[in-house]
């Protein structure tokens, strides 16, 4: 059987700017809090960051062309934000701002459509150094940079996104420590939680201004959670989760008003709100964009955050150590639409495996083949089960710079050397390509049954999602 899609269905895929760009201080741009994250606290040399990878800041052309021959009809891409407005004076950076501008431009000369993510975690290392996101005046830092790339373009890019995964960069980055800034400051991560709303709040009125901005959204990495055992201890835990995880920031946002989990994870340090602030957080969006991985199973622990972790992951696992689980995304799709009532892209799926090219420059990744068709195929459930679902990136375009794990973790749908910037498009970019004119029957190698033949395990029926 073939899948189906709406005509108008919008294939694409997703990079961000420090994961791909390199040469990050040249052109007037500034170090940004992870630029200086990697080199200090992760120990990755800069003469890696900035000349390894995929180097798209000089290749641009060349992964343009890429894109088109993969036949998608739009691309998700990150402003660097220190490249934009590099120094304390604040002042526009031209030549940061030309870089975008002909990256667009050559993006609109084959058809394909821009999707813009404003803020994908690179912040200016000299703003973190005024405290970032936990400062009050973060809010006007950010809508006058996202001032200065609407003014530029707004005339030739139709779709935005404010922000991109709240939740990781104040959870990951602030509370436990492990991306940058690198805190573990509840009181920094409670400050950053009213700036980072209102933030996005403001942007998305001021971008309504400009006329050719018809398409505003958010994206939230959503997982959908199931206790491990039907205890009580487990099922509140899961409760938990799920209540931090995925309505942390969408509730606020949708409600106007504060989830009580906000408080239980920041006790004293709660953020006090006026109703003139709760009214401004509603400013409503045209889409949700969903980042959709994999999901958790979560297990009670007396001495974790919020007396929860995650039990551990069942095969088939991606190199992430993520499980494999398609139906979880149909789950988080519904389950956003029953919530928020908002159409929704697809902004990010897609999993790690290492593949490296052959002698005759073949990639075989039947895996991200396998992967992505299960994905695809939930997708298609959505839409004749009446969710507007409007588009599906992949992550991602190319293998890239996975924060912590550097460029240990493969996620590409095209190969690249990290050395020589060689670029060569997987079995799967081409499995793509074909899906997208058309060609969406089950490939051979994806069985139907329910045997995953790379890991000889089963794929998990529908699991009976309690806290979702
Ligand atoms: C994120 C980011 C991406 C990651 C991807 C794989 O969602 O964490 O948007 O930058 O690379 O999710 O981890």
């Amino acid at each position: 059987m073939s899948l189906s899609f709406p005509d108008n269905f919008i294939y694409g895929a997703a990079t961000s700017s420090f994961q791909i760009e390199g040469s990050y201080l040249i052109d007037g741009a500034a170090p940004s809090n992870w630029y200086n994250f990697s080199v200090n606290n992760l120990g990755i040399p800069s003469e890696v960051l900035n000349h390894k990878g995929c180097k798209h800041y000089i290749n641009w052309k060349n992964d343009v062309q890429l894109i088109h021959e993969l036949s998608l009809n739009s691309y998700r891409f990150s402003v660097s934000w220190p490249r934009i407005i590099p120094d304390k004076d604040q002042l526009p950076n031209s030549k940061g701002l030309d870089f975008y501008d002909h990256l667009v431009d050559e993006l609109h000369r084959f058809n394909i459509s821009p999707m813009l993510t404003l803020f994908h975690w690179d912040l200016p290392q000299h703003l973190e150094d005024q405290g970032g996101w936990a400062n009050p005046e973060s809010i006007e830092w950010y809508l006058h940079f996202v001032e200065t790339v609407a003014d530029r373009l707004a005339d030739r890019v139709p779709a935005w996104i404010t922000i991109n995964e709240p939740w990781v960069f104040l959870h990951l980055g602030m509370i436990k420590g492990i991306h940058a800034p690198g805190y573990k400051d509840l009181k920094h991560a409670a400050s950053s939680y009213k700036n980072i709303l209102m933030a996005h709040s403001e942007a998305v009125r001021i971008l309504r201004s400009y006329n050719n901005c018809s398409e505003i959204g958010i994206s939230c990495n959503i997982s959908p959670f199931t206790p491990e055992t039907d205890s009580r201890e487990d099922v509140e835990a899961c409760q938990r989760i799920h209540d931090y995880h995925n309505k942390l920031f969408l509730d606020a946002w949708h409600k106007g008003d504060i989830p009580e989990i906000a408080s239980q994870v920041f006790g004293k340090h709660t953020p006090k709100w006026n109703s003139e602030e709760l009214r401004i957080l509603q400013e409503p969006i045209d889409f949700i964009g969903v980042n959709y991985y994999t999901f958790f199973r979560v297990r009670y622990d007396p001495h974790a955050f919020l007396q929860a972790r995650s039990a551990p992951p069942r095969p088939p696992l991606t190199d992430m150590k993520w499980e494999v689980y398609p139906r979880g995304l149909f789950k988080a799709l519904e389950w956003i639409y029953n919530r928020y009532h908002t159409e929704i892209y697809i902004t990010e799926n897609g999993c790690a495996y290492t593949y490296e090219p052959s002698n005759s420059g073949e990639v075989t990744d039947n895996r991200r083949i396998d992967y992505m068709y299960r994905h695809l195929e939930q997708c298609s459930m959505a839409i004749s089960n009446g969710i507007p679902l409007k588009g599906y990136y992949a992550w991602s375009l190319l293998d890239n710079f996975e924060w912590t794990f550097a460029l240990n973790k493969r996620f590409g749908l095209i190969h690249v050397d990290f050395d020589t910037q060689k670029r060569t498009i997987k079995n799967s970019g081409y499995f793509y390509r074909d899906f997208i004119n058309g060609k969406t029957e089950k490939p051979d190698h994806v069985r139907s049954d329910v045997i995953n033949q790379y890991e000889g395990v089963v794929w998990h029926d529908d699991i009976n999602f309690r806290a979702i």
